[in-house]
């Protein structure tokens, strides 16, 4: 046979690539990250969790990805488009799937991006193999949005903090092996406040309530009172909080961006196939053209969102500081146009749309969330509009 040049083998694993998602032969990936992404969705199609008990199911979720090695993506070094690959990938699947490694990954990436060595050691390696479980405490129930207005505090008392107050809407509550905590430990807004590592059985730590919303998650509310940790509990340096949460945020606010492009991208699936089927006026549903208008706008929507996800990572990966616009852009118009994906999948689906059990219908239920946590569509578009402004030299 004759040998391809490697032009035209570049060319020929282009098209191969087109083939299979096309999005991935675009030029924000290398082999590597197509590789993970074709391996993990084929691994995917092997895999089924039943969520008729959320704890269960994120459980074996951690589990299963954590022994399958697809949990070594939130050791640093970090790759973002590794990270929004892996989420994309798992919230097409499987909106818990998806849940469970994220989760991973924001409750253990503060650590491994500002925690010391030991603090390194002591939990990133395990959250990475699936053996623990971990979490982000930031959220009260008067400060989600404004967060220098945090009001837990973290008194100290020669080498240890006392932490005081209430977290709630925190992901993984009740499961979880250990919280990244934010507290005020010093004066008032953002630079009195530190992060810290507390263990979920540490004294003084309960459970307050568990919370159940439109798409189960394993969700609660956290109550410190006198709960007390060891000053080598601390990540990074005292009154570093607000920037550790604000870093991470804009590095996974790119991931959930991803998330919702994985559900929209389902959306759109199911739609293809129904309306290439499903019979009416003497013809298919995709052969009116008020359908196809609907279709366009689906698929418009999905490659826009596609672009500012990737578009986001590409640039964190490629060594800019902060991300912060590009990631609100990603988070707020990803959410936001999976959400009309989703609806209009719903409507084109019918009775069945609002029928439980089918897919658009969970879609449905699970998209809502993502315009609202870590940060709100309408934080994003302040978020981006205050790193606009004060770009502008007039
Ligand atoms: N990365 C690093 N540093 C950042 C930062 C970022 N993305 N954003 C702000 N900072 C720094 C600022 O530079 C400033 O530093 P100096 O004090 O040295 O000047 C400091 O942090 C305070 O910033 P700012 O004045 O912008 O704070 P605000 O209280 O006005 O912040 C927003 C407001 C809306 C940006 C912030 O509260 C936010 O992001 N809220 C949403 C949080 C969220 O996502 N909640 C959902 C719950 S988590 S699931």
């Amino acid at each position: 046979m004759k040998r391809l040049s490697p032009a035209q083998n570049l060319i020929l694993r282009e098209i191969n690539a087109l083939n299979e998602r096309d999005f991935l032969g675009w030029p924000f990936f290398n082999d590597a990250h197509r590789q993970f992404a074709r391996e993990l969705d084929a691994w995917l199609t092997t895999q089924h969790v039943d969520h008729d008990n959320v704890d269960a199911a994120c459980r074996t979720w951690v589990v299963r990805l954590g022994e399958a090695g697809w949990l070594q993506a939130i050791q640093p070094p970090l790759d973002l488009r590794k990270l929004c690959l892996a989420r994309e990938t798992l919230a097409r699947y499987d909106g818990l799937a998806d849940f469970a490694f994220a989760m991973q990954g924001l409750g253990s990436v503060p650590i491994a991006l500002f925690g010391g060595e030991t603090l390194h050691r002591r939990y990133v390696p395990n959250v990475a193999s699936g053996t623990t479980i971990a979490a982000f405490a930031l959220s009260e129930k008067a400060a989600g949005s404004d967060v220098a207005a945090i009001r837990t505090s973290a008194r100290r008392e020669g080498s240890r903090y006392v932490i005081d107050g209430e977290k709630t809407w925190i992901s993984n509550g009740g499961i979880a092996d250990f919280y990244i905590v934010f507290a005020r430990s010093g004066g008032e807004g953002a630079r009195g406040l530190s992060a810290f590592v507390v263990d979920a059985d540490s004294p003084g730590l309960t459970i307050a309530e568990r919370i159940d919303v439109l798409a189960p998650h394993p969700l609660a509310t956290l109550r410190f009172d006198g709960c007390t940790v060891s000053e080598d509990q601390r990540v990074g340096r005292e009154g570093d909080g607000f920037k550790i949460a604000m870093a991470t945020l804009d590095f996974f606010r790119s991931t959930v961006a991803a998330a919702a492009l994985g559900f929209a991208r389902r959306a759109l699936e199911e739609t293809i196939a129904h309306v290439k089927t499903r019979r009416l006026f003497g013809t298919t549903l995709g052969d009116l053209q008020m359908t196809q208008a609907r279709v366009a706008e689906m698929a418009t929507d999905i490659d826009a969102s596609a672009l500012l996800v990737y578009r986001a990572a590409f640039e964190k990966d490629r060594g800019k500081e902060r991300v912060t616009s590009e990631s609100s852009m990603a988070k707020w118009f990803s959410t936001e146009a999976a959400q009309r994906v989703i609806d209009s999948a719903v409507q084109l689906f019918g009775g069945r749309g609002v029928t439980r059990g089918e897919i658009v219908e969970r879609l449905y239920r699970e998209i809502r969330a993502l315009r609202i946590y870590e940060g709100a569509s309408e934080i994003q578009q302040l978020v981006i509009a205050r790193q606009i402004l004060a770009a502008s030299s007039t």
